[in-house]
């Protein structure tokens, strides 16, 4: 059926092709036909462009990537209004073509993160070890750059997965980019590169179901874990609280590998590094883990943008363990074996500095995603160990960039230059941002005086190691062969809880492996670390008999124990930069809120109101308090501890409300502070929620505020079966 042909956009000075009507006269649009701009106005405009005029205030003109003004940004051109698109419309396949290569390669693993920009501020200085400036010069503070990530899942999954959390930091020093690359945990899964396509491949989604994404809890994983002993100590710290954090800024960090520091004179003395939250260590329940996945896909990334926009600058101290080779001689282990730690009663960790991260990047893309860490970045003053796995990192991370930034001139993305000059005789490739000047590409030359030298009094050194004794060959150290002696020292140095929910995540995990022999076998290598463990976790999967030990190329030893692997004690008591949420309805007490609000803030707690609709509800007092958020949206899983106002008929009325009824119950599910008035005593009843310390009347917030700075361990065998 032929249609009435309408006007469309034309850009200014382009007459209208004939048959259209001259503006002026606007005619109906036919039903179904394409929205187009204003005929009547004078320049082409769409709804984007009446929001830009709504926001007010001057701004810069739209322009294609050559600067040529765009004078329409909603409709393409077309031979006639109706008819095809031309091939000349530049400007549409500009937009289109760009957007189409919009994406990169994701990261192979720690693909999900989420990044901040801060300084480093040296406390104390290590002059004696090192002439790196970032650690000798007291008082400066080194801009850096840190990005948090999950490691088994893609970009777009969730933030709250059991998993490894990787917390890498480009320090931009005045020597040069150092990055420290490491995890929330101090060990890995294996001790030689050879082996990481491996265990990466077995932990990602199976290649022949494309599940689960972002979860350890399957058969590959487990089947690979199984037949790899050396993992063991890494599955103890990964199977306990530490890969359940609450937030990206209660996790510590560790460089994992012994590095060396350089005096001035040559001198090498081995360092470890450690990252530890000035907020305490905090995990999640596993049950709160779960429901925070379905709760708030983004809560850590959202958690870290809140708290840096409002202020609450997460912060960490900057620990250092240093030990000297013939120190490192006499350790009853190999400390260039990546799974193992250096306990603290035998090197104790020296606090050097802190980091503080104070602004949110502007742009995800092009810092977060493109920002390019590489372990081999150091500066002069410090040098790598011997660590097998480290060894090979330092080949794969700028491998790794060239296909994922696409070319070797990623160091000039902005978010990857070093913040000194950087100058030298590498040239052209992809993506050259810098244009070069004069004719001297190369050395030694003698053309031009300003052509990069370089200077041995101020550049980096190697360390000058001594070869070891022994062939050339593929072989494993026999220092490397202890197993399962630090992972027994790991499980028995944690409090009672933490050791229920190590073997329930266990059997949470082996619950999911199908093949009957791999969760046996798993089985087996417990009965080297602890037999009352390989026995719960035994128990927990209902297998008839223990399986059989493997046999272990070292017998394990008892270590003494390590109180520092705990999170228990390692939480500090606060609600500090944590976050409250209170619910309310019609009639709530507006003298109890306001006074909970008040104590919440004091205590440096951000307070959030949940109420039933978003516009909010009518207090006692006859005003209408807003809401943060609507009930159904903002569960308690989000909260760190939450309290609930209700008058008595909101009360009666919430507590047939599921949405109410496991805000309640959720909260006490996972061992949180709950302040309560009588009128919320229904809703409570109706969650099961009984009594305890944590369990606090709204009208005595001192004890609220203690209770809710911590978790209410004690409630737990009440409500769950341990392993
Ligand atoms: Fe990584 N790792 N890794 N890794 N790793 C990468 O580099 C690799 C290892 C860590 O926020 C990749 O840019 C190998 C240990 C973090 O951008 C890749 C080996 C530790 C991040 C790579 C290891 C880490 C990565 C993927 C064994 C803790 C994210 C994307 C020899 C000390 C950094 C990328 C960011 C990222 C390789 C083992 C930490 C593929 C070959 C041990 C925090 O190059």
């Amino acid at each position: 059926m032929a249609r009435a042909k309408t006007p469309t956009a034309t850009s200014p000075g382009q007459q209208p092709p004939s048959g259209v009507k001259a503006p002026g006269k606007k005619p109906a649009a036919p039903a179904g036909r394409r929205a187009g701009p204003d005929p009547d106005a004078d320049a082409p405009r769409g709804q984007g462009d009446e929001l830009q005029q709504q926001a007010g205030g001057p701004r810069p003109r739209l322009t294609t990537n050559q600067g040529l003004v765009v004078a329409d940004n909603q409709n393409s051109l077309t031979s006639t209004p109706r008819g095809p698109a031309l091939l000349e419309d530049f400007i549409l396949r500009e937009k289109i073509t760009h957007f189409d290569h919009e994406r990169i390669p994701e990261r192979i693993v720690h693909a999900r993160g989420s990044a901040a920009h801060g300084f480093f501020e040296l406390k104390k200085s290590l002059a004696k070890y090192t002439r790196a400036k970032l650690f000798t010069d007291v008082g400066t503070r080194t801009p850096v750059f840190t990005r948090f990530s999950t490691v088994a899942g893609g970009a777009g999954s969730v933030d709250t997965p059991r998993d490894v959390r990787g917390f890498a930091v480009k320090f931009y020093t005045v020597e040069g980019n150092f990055d420290l690359v490491g995890n929330n945990i101090p060990v890995f899964f294996i001790q030689d590169a050879m082996k990481f396509p491996d265990v990466v491949h077995s932990v990602k989604m199976e290649p022949d179901r494309a599940f689960p994404q972002a979860a350890s809890a399957h058969d590959t994983f487990w089947d690979f874990i199984s037949l790899t002993p050396e993992s063991m100590h890494m599955v103890m710290w990964q199977m306990s609280d530490r890969t359940i954090p609450r937030s990206l800024r209660t996790i510590e960090g560790f460089g994992v590998h012994s590095f060396r520091l350089l005096s001035d004179k040559g001198e090498s003395t081995f360092v470890k590094f450690h990252w530890r939250p000035k907020l305490g260590l905090q995990s999640t329940v596993w049950d709160e883990a779960l429901k925070l996945q379905a709760a708030d896909n983004d809560f850590h990334r959202r958690d870290l943008f809140e708290n840096i926009q409002a202020g609450n600058f997460p912060e960490w101290e900057l620990g250092v363990q240093l030990f000297t080779e013939a120190e490192a001689d006499t350790f009853p282990f190999d400390h260039l074996d990546p799974t193992k730690i250096i306990p603290e009663a035998l090197v104790p960790v020296q606090i050097i500095g802190r980091m503080v991260l104070d602004r949110w990047p502007d742009n995800f893309f092009a810092e977060t995603e493109q920002v390019a860490f590489c372990p081999a970045n150091i500066v002069p003053g410090i040098d790598f160990s011997n660590d097998p796995l480290l060894q090979g990192r330092l080949f794969s991370y700028l491998d790794t960039q060239l296909i994922r930034l696409g070319g070797p001139n990623f160091h000039q993305i902005p978010i990857n230059q070093p913040k000194c000059p950087f100058a030298n005789h590498q040239r052209d490739g992809h993506m050259q941002m810098q244009v070069p000047k004069g004719r001297v590409n190369y050395e030694p030359s003698s053309l031009q005086d300003d052509s990069p030298r370089a200077d041995a009094r101020a550049g980096f050194r190697s360390h000058a190691t001594l070869p070891d004794d022994g062939a050339k060959g593929r072989v494993r150290p026999e220092s490397f062969a202890d197993h399962y002696s630090q992972a027994r020292m790991f499980f028995r140095s944690l409090e009672a809880p933490e050791q229920a929910h190590l073997a329930s995540a266990l059997v949470f995990e082996l619950s999911k492996v199908e093949t009957p022999r791999v969760r046996e076998r798993t089985v087996g290598h417990l009965l080297h670390i602890d037999p009352s463990l390989a026995q719960r976790v035994a128990d927990g999967l209902g297998l008839d008999a223990l399986p059989p030990a493997p046999p272990a190329a070292v017998p394990p030893q008892d270590m003494p124990p390590a109180p520092e692997v705990r999170i228990i004690g390692r939480m500090r008591v606060t609600l500090e930069h944590r976050c409250v949420g209170i619910l309310i309805d019609e009639g709530s007490d507006a003298a109890a809120l306001k006074a909970l609000r008040k104590a919440a803030e004091a205590a440096g707690a951000t307070v959030k109101i949940v109420a039933p609709r978003l516009g909010g509800a009518v207090l006692s007092d006859g005003k209408k308090q807003p809401a943060d958020g609507q009930l159904a949206g903002m569960p308690s899983v989000l909260f760190d501890a939450v309290a609930v106002l209700l008058g008595e008929a909101a009360g009666r009325k919430l507590a047939k409300e599921s949405a109410a009824v496991d805000f309640v119950a959720f909260a006490w599910a996972h061992l949180k502070a709950i302040a309560h008035d009588s009128g919320a005593a229904p809703l409570l009843k109706a969650g099961n929620v009984g009594k305890d310390a944590g369990i606090v009347d709204a009208s005595d917030a001192k004890a609220f505020i203690a209770a809710a700075g911590t978790r209410q361990w004690a409630r737990e065998p009440k409500l769950r079966t341990l392993a």
